[in-house]
């Protein structure tokens, strides 16, 4: 089944509490304090899953828990952290705060994996309250509770181009003859009930990603037919390639079409019309289709339009290297501007790296680690040298590559402890 939208609560775990305990040794009555400190709750986790194309497994989900971490014990062992827990979704699934309406993920990239909800903090043992004044402190902290939120979950797929156009007119012949896609193809309405994705070789070691689009009609906005839930999966899509049967066979006229379809569009989202658009004259090979085309003609004139017979693949060709040329010249642009993101969010990575990056707002980021912040402490900035291995340091660790992968800009503040620095992309 294909699900592009669930409601979920996320409990990410507790903290796990600090110990107060002394210790008892033969023969020495009181012994100082030895309570260690709770361990962290389990973070929760979004990562992209390539082998995913629906939000499926999450619907039955009303909520996810993360497990608490473990309590401190006596001679000064620390809990154990709790394990986090990895919520697997499919490339192009988008994160909002259900409460603050601004998203906390957009997950665009493979490799993409970002905390939605932060585990609490372990609260630390009787032994790190130990003062001059107090040798034997007789309290210790709590764990920190886990964050908690409601988010909704979408699934904006990843296209380059989206195939649109009324019920029947041929676009999952398209797809399945431009690309390894094999949708159910038939000639009744609302074949497609949900979209196709299809990779297109263009030639040249050039390819790219087709979306075949369940069918619109009239008032699909208004949520006639399959309504207009589906038109989400072309909100990232650079072109829109827009589908008419031009032998009008089933009484239908392609220009009515071609207008009925735009204000659809338009009504959806008035960006998706900002879009580069070109037009598939299908059913060619129909009788009725030539003259219809010159009619066509004659009352759209700002749109390339293809003549194509999609059963018989022809004309799909020019179609294809098209496609592929005017991707070559348009800019991607991110689907959200910076305003609709949370403004503190924070990086996990596949592989296990040895440091955090969290971005504290638009230009600043914190960089978390042992290893990073035991190498700061032992740095004196006072000489070119030491500052040199540093920032080698830091390059070599990965860091700069995951800053720069991250969005970071020259001139953006870098925060390590308590110290920051500007970002320099080099
Ligand atoms: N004659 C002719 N028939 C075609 C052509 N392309 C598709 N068809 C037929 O048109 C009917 C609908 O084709 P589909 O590819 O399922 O159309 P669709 O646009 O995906 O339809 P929905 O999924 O219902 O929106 C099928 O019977 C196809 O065989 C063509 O170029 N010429
Ligand atoms: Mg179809």
């Amino acid at each position: 089944m294909f699900i592009d939208e669930v409601e979920i609560e996320l409990f990410a775990g507790d903290g796990g509490n600090g110990c107060m305990a002394f210790r008892r040794e033969k023969y020495i009555p009181m012994g100082g304090p030895s309570g260690g400190a709770g361990g962290r709750g389990a973070d929760i986790i979004f990562a992209v899953d390539e082998g995913l194309n629906t939000l499926v497994d999450l619907r039955y989900n009303r909520s996810i828990k993360g497990k608490r971490g473990n309590n401190g014990e006596g001679s000064n062992k620390n809990g154990r952290q709790a394990e986090d827990v990895v919520v697997k979704v499919p490339l192009g699934t988008v994160i909002t705060d259900l409460e603050t309406n601004l998203i906390v993920a957009d997950l665009t990239k493979k490799e993409d994996m970002v905390v939605v909800a932060i585990g609490g903090r372990g609260g630390r043992g009787n032994t790190a309250f130990a003062t001059k004044a107090n040798p034997a402190p007789g309290f210790a902290e709590n764990g920190e509770p886990g964050e908690v939120r409601k988010v909704k979950i979408e699934l904006k797929l990843l296209a380059d181009v989206g195939l649109v156009g009324m019920p029947s007119v041929g676009k999952s012949t398209i797809i399945s003859k431009i690309s390894a896609s094999k949708p159910k193809i038939a000639a009744y309405h609302f074949t497609t009930l949900s979209p196709n994705l299809g990779v297109v070789d263009a030639g040249n070691s050039k390819s790219f990603v087709v979306a075949d689009l369940p069918g619109l009609i009239e008032g699909a906005s208004l949520g006639e037919g399959l309504g207009d839930r589906f038109l989400r999966h072309i909100e990232r899509t650079r072109v829109i390639a827009h589908v008419i049967d031009m032998s009008g066979f089933e009484g239908r006229n392609p220009y009515e079409d071609y207008v009925i379809i735009n204000k659809e569009l338009k009504d959806f989202n008035e960006e998706i019309l900002k879009k580069p658009q070109v037009v598939i004259a299908n059913k060619m090979d129909m009788e009725q289709a030539k003259e219809n085309l010159k009619e066509f003609k004659k009352k759209v004139k700002d749109v390339k339009i293809f003549e194509v017979s999609a059963i018989n693949a022809d004309g799909l060709k020019e179609v294809v290297s098209e496609l592929a040329n005017m991707l070559d010249t348009i800019e991607k642009h991110p689907l959200f501007e910076e305003e609709k993101f949370e403004s503190h969010i924070l990086y996990k990575f596949r592989k296990e790296m040895p440091f955090r990056i969290e971005k504290v707002s638009t230009d600043k980021w914190a960089v978390t680690g042992k290893e990073i912040e035991k190498l700061l402490r032992m740095t004196k900035f006072s000489s070119d040298e030491a500052i040199v291995r540093f920032t080698t340091k830091l390059r070599k660790m990965g860091i700069d590559d995951k800053l720069r992968e991250l969005g970071a800009v020259d001139g953006d503040t870098i925060r390590i402890m308590d110290i920051e620095f500007d970002y320099k992309d080099f």
